[in-house]
């Protein structure tokens, strides 16, 4: 196998609007990531994975993009941008863009001339006539719906004619149909790897692609999905995109393939479509029904058996537990009574399976959920929609409505990064976007570093291990019989082996293994006396 940058460095990934502002205006900024580079290079930090930094008019913060070629006011400008690249590649980490290429925002120039049927930008987007019932109401085109609740159509008097979002009204999906559109992605593409990125995050890129519009089997969430679900011509899209751009470019591509099994997502990897996909079986674990607003008792051994399966049959994974959109990994597979050694077995997984870690700004100090009073501190449209769709259409009393948002709101993940217990954490200087989690003054980086035994210090000293012992990044994986609810593997090359144990659970196993050899980490300090088992959350890696 021949090894690139991406399978030995840690990425980090920045949501732009709750890392560091600069400006002190509330939200954060370029600026002040370039401020927070000496910070990520001490962690060990490789590349950095930065959410949407495009104009945008934020109905889904970021992820609805009114002009691709420039940067967000809140965010800065492409100087700023320029300066960013230059002082990541002086730090010798790489920047991988998010590319969201399945809907623009419907403040883009190019939909809102769309709607002319004459015009030539008519095409880019997915116009469709209307149905009308018995009663001569106007129906839309189809029975999809849409992720973020109510029907996937939106109906235009100007033009009589419906659009398709997948996701809000406010973010209409391109029409790839169209070739026009995928040259204007491939454009998109060139102009940042010009400025020097090293790759993309690929939003929902298995939805690109609508192979009809025909009616779906009507399902709870998703209706439609057999349509635009990981579609041969979304395949067809990735490989010339792979052949025009990423391959000449030597570009990285990480995509978010929502909804794809073990096969599935092989089959976006095979042929170099993408560099990698990220799993979301192991972060569903604690959903009933699969679904995030129900909650599941979190079980370890489903979260041990996922990751064993995704790295057992795929080449390469991304390892993550967070994301922008989930919940904090420590509330939810963790123990936030117990944070320092569940916080760092879960560190202890993603950097020492075989994968690339992908870290999530806040993970490393352990931050934690919200303690939100209700829905109006929360600005994440998905939520306030499922919120209302509970009321309105299932006729939940609101407590309970709230209840079931409180599970899965992706506010819990876009609180301000809390730097030191500062008003605001030292975020900002002013009230910012959304509310600073009320733990800021016990759980921030400031306190953390100050201590060789911190949630921070650990994710320091075990990047720097995964660095030290490459066979950690890059040797053979195989997993030993133990316990479900544990982690017991080797990793080895020719001239190494290191034996790693975590315990997942909260409760202490036994375990058979031979753990004979030198300590190179563990997170509890006694660790010499309690061989043969493992106490909660307990690592030990262990060189043979
Ligand atoms: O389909 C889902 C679950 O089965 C959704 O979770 C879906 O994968 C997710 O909403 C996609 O997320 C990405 O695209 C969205 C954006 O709001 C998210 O922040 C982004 O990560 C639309 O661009």
């Amino acid at each position: 196998m021949q090894y690139k940058w991406w399978h030995e460095r840690v990425f980090y990934q920045i949501y732009p609007r709750s890392f560091a502002d600069s400006n002190n205006d509330g939200v954060g900024d370029i600026q002040g990531i370039i401020a927070k580079l000496p910070y990520l290079k001490s962690l060990g930090i490789g590349a950095l994975w930065i959410s949407p930094l495009y104009k945008s008019p934020n109905y889904d913060y970021g992820y609805d993009i009114s002009d691709y070629y420039s940067i967000h006011e809140d965010f800065g400008t492409l100087e700023d941008f320029k300066l960013l690249m230059e002082k990541a590649q002086e730090a010798d980490i790489k920047i991988v863009m998010d590319l969201v290429i399945n809907h623009t925002s419907f403040k883009h120039p190019r939909f809102l001339q769309s709607i002319d049927p004459l015009s030539p930008f008519h095409d880019h987007y997915i116009w469709a006539q209307g149905k009308v019932d018995k009663k001569g109401r106007r129906l839309p085109p189809n029975n999809w719906d849409s992720m973020f609740t109510g029907p996937a159509w939106s109906y235009e008097s100007k033009n009589d004619l419906w659009y398709l979002h997948l996701f809000t009204p406010e973010q209409p999906d391109l029409n790839y149909h169209n070739p026009a559109v995928l040259e204007e992605v491939k454009n998109i593409m060139r102009f940042w790897l010009d400025l020097g990125v090293a790759g993309f995050r690929c939003d929902v890129i298995n939805f690109i692609y609508k192979s009809s519009l025909d009616d779906g089997q009507k399902a709870v969430y998703k209706t439609g999905k057999e349509h635009y679900l990981s579609q041969e011509g979304a395949h067809q899209i990735l490989e010339e995109l792979h052949r025009d751009v990423l391959e000449p470019y030597d570009a990285y591509t990480v995509g978010e393939t929502s909804d794809v099994d073990l096969e599935n997502a092989k089959t976006f990897t095979k042929g170099n479509e993408l560099t990698m996909v990220f799993p979301f079986e192991h972060t569903s674990v604690d959903y009933r029904f699969n679904l995030a607003i129900f909650k599941r008792k979190y079980k370890p051994a489903r979260m041990v058996a996922s990751f064993k399966k995704w790295i057992l049959n795929v080449d390469w994974n991304p390892l993550f537990l967070e994301n922008h959109d989930i919940p904090r990994s420590l509330s939810r597979f963790g123990d936030e009574s117990n944070p320092f050694v569940s916080a760092t077995a879960l560190a202890s997984a993603l950097l020492t399976l075989k994968g690339t870690p992908y870290l999530y700004q806040g993970q490393e100090i352990g931050m934690t959920n919200v303690d939100f009073k209700g829905i109006d501190e929360i600005k994440d449209v998905s939520s306030i929609n499922i919120y209302e769709m509970l009321q309105k259409t299932y006729h939940l009393p609101k407590r309970l409505a709230w209840r079931f948002v409180n599970n899965f709101t992706r506010d819990h993940a876009r609180t301000p990064m809390q730097w030191d217990d500062n008003v605001y954490a030292g975020f900002s200087e002013v009230k910012p976007w959304l509310r600073v989690n009320s733990n800021y003054k016990s759980i921030n980086v400031k306190h953390q570093s100050e201590s060789p035994h911190s949630i921070l210090s650990h994710y320091q000293k075990l990047i720097a291990l995964r660095k030290a012992h490459k066979v950690l990044a890059l040797g053979e994986i195989k997993f030993l019989k133990e316990n479900k609810n544990i982690f017991v593997f080797e990793r080895s090359n020719q001239r190494e082996k290191i034996l790693v144990l975590i315990n997942m659970d909260k409760r202490s196993h036994r375990v058979k293994t031979d753990m004979d050899g030198e300590v190179l980490y563990a997170n509890y300090i006694d660790f010499k006396d309690h061989q043969k088992h493992l106490r909660p959350y307990e690592v030990q890696i262990i060189k043979k």
